[in-house]
């Protein structure tokens, strides 16, 4: 048996995909709610004004979490319900909330693993720029001090922040996701503060709750091309810089305290915001790794006319690095509704490279990992097989790579509801929970009570 005993199975949310309740008891505006209130962004004009209304149901949800026999439940804490103008006064009716779902979830003996932003910065911050403004890290810093004082007599696990590499590049480069700018040195100078932010809030973890473990989660994958090129393509190059921007730069910057050189070399659109001493904050050790997978990041080399095309500026604002001689590839495996490519023996290569890169790297937790498929609900019973195999081969993958010594703690099923799946709204159901967003009834999907199975019997049952 591969996974350890002590292997801590769970399922993940985040607050803005499925609180709802966007103007109940002082919540702040977020730049989510700004991005779906713009005509235009995101699909069918969906907003999270009501989600699957989790702030008010959490009781029952709570119930469905215990009826799966999670070990733990990762969420996000909503930073415009506790400072709604991201600094100064505390709305402690958003504490309040937090407070009952950190106690129903210990009731239910299942252990809280909060994460303190998943995107939702509010309105007030970013009228000043957002996170190309350095301060907003010490805004964070100041947001955490008053959570993780809170709730440090119940939680022992913090995640600073969730996958900033999508704050950064989409919301700041490409554009799809809030705030919306197509803005490449924006998006490095957000990229540099969110982790300064990320290394300051650890230091207030340390110093508010010594005992707890301090981590990050971060989206990554293998980047590779699918097809060869001559020695001299530009594809090559672009690789690298791919791989600098997915992986390298928060993973050097926090275990070996710099930034990948393939991307400083590109001068001012990525240094302007670097001061000296910020990467000895950045790099400030760490207690555990969160990893969230879907997919590889593959892409083909492009020749003659195209590769032309493609060394466009793509995002009409100033190049992005990366984007020279290479398209996406074509999608393998069972492609999800999303279009995304299943490639399970990415997770397991992930990790074990993780494993071998760095030296100094905790314990890792893959904390998402799932798929969207919205299978038809037949006399009750919603058969998505296609989820359940997801699953099933990405299981398979963390426990080989767990053979391969690689340190993981712990797998979290993303999601464990249908929810908010930002610029596509509602169109993408991720859940291993139907939600009809009518109605809001919730029903279990055939992969929850294989998930259900899987952490009864301790991951044994995968084939
Ligand atoms: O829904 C998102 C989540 O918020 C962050 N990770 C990827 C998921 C699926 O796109």
């Amino acid at each position: 048996m591969s996974f350890p005993a002590n292997f801590l199975w769970g399922a993940a949310t985040s607050s803005y995909q499925i609180e709802g309740a966007v103007k109940q008891d002082g919540r702040g505006s977020s730049i989510w709610d700004d991005f779906c209130y713009t005509e235009g962004r995101v699909a069918n004009g969906d907003t999270g004004d009501v989600a699957i209304d989790h702030y008010n149901r959490m009781p029952q949800d709570l119930d469905i979490m215990s009826e799966l026999g999670l070990h733990a439940y990762r969420f996000s804490i909503a930073w415009p319900r506790i400072k709604p103008l991201g600094r100064g006064q505390i709305e402690t009716r958003g504490l309040d909330f937090y407070d009952r779902l950190i106690d129903g979830l210990l009731a239910r003996n299942i252990t809280p693993l909060p994460t303190l932003y998943h995107w939702d910065l509010p309105s007030a911050l970013q009228q000043i720029g957002g996170w190309t403004n350095r301060e907003v890290a010490d805004h964070f810093a100041e947001y955490t001090a008053v959570v993780v004082n809170k709730f440090k007599d119940r939680v022992d696990q913090w995640a600073t922040l969730n996958e900033p590499w999508v704050s950064a590049f989409l919301g700041h480069a490409a554009g799809i996701h809030a705030p919306g700018l197509q803005d490449p040195a924006a998006a490095f100078s957000a990229a540099h503060h969110l982790m300064l932010a990320h290394g300051k809030a650890v230091q207030v973890i340390r110093d508010v709750a010594p005992k707890a473990k301090a981590g990050i989660v971060l989206n990554l994958a293998p980047v590779y091309l699918t097809e060869p090129a001559p020695d001299d393509h530009p594809a090559h190059q672009s690789i690298k810089l791919q791989d600098a921007m997915l992986n390298r730069w928060w993973l050097d910057s926090m275990f070996k305290s710099n930034y990948p050189e393939a991307l400083l070399n590109l001068g001012d659109m990525v240094t302007n915001s670097i001061q000296d001493g910020d990467l000895a904050e950045i790099s400030r050790p760490i207690d555990w790794l969160g990893i969230n997978y879907y997919q590889d990041s593959r892409s083909v080399p492009v020749f003659g006319n195209e590769e032309a095309v493609q060394a466009l500026d793509s995002t009409g604002n100033g190049a992005m690095p990366g984007d020279r001689g290479i398209r996406m590839a074509d999608p393998v495996g069972e492609i999800t509704d999303f279009g995304w490519s299943t490639t399970p023996d990415g997770l397991r290569r992930l990790l074990v490279m993780l494993t071998e890169d760095y030296e100094n790297l905790p314990e890792m937790y893959v904390t998402e990992n799932g798929c969207a498929y919205d299978d038809p609900m037949v006399d009750g019973k919603i058969e998505d097989s296609r989820r359940i195999e997801y699953l099933r081969a990405h299981l398979k993958s963390v426990e080989m790579a767990i053979e391969e010594g690689a340190d993981v703690r712990g797998y979290m099923v993303w999601s464990l509801f249908d929810n908010f799946e930002w610029a596509e709204g509602y169109r993408q159901r991720f859940g291993i929970i139907h939600v009809d967003f009518d109605t809001q009834v919730r029903t279990l999907r055939e992969s929850a009570h294989f998930y259900k199975e899987v952490i009864t019997t301790k991951g044994e049952n995968l084939g």
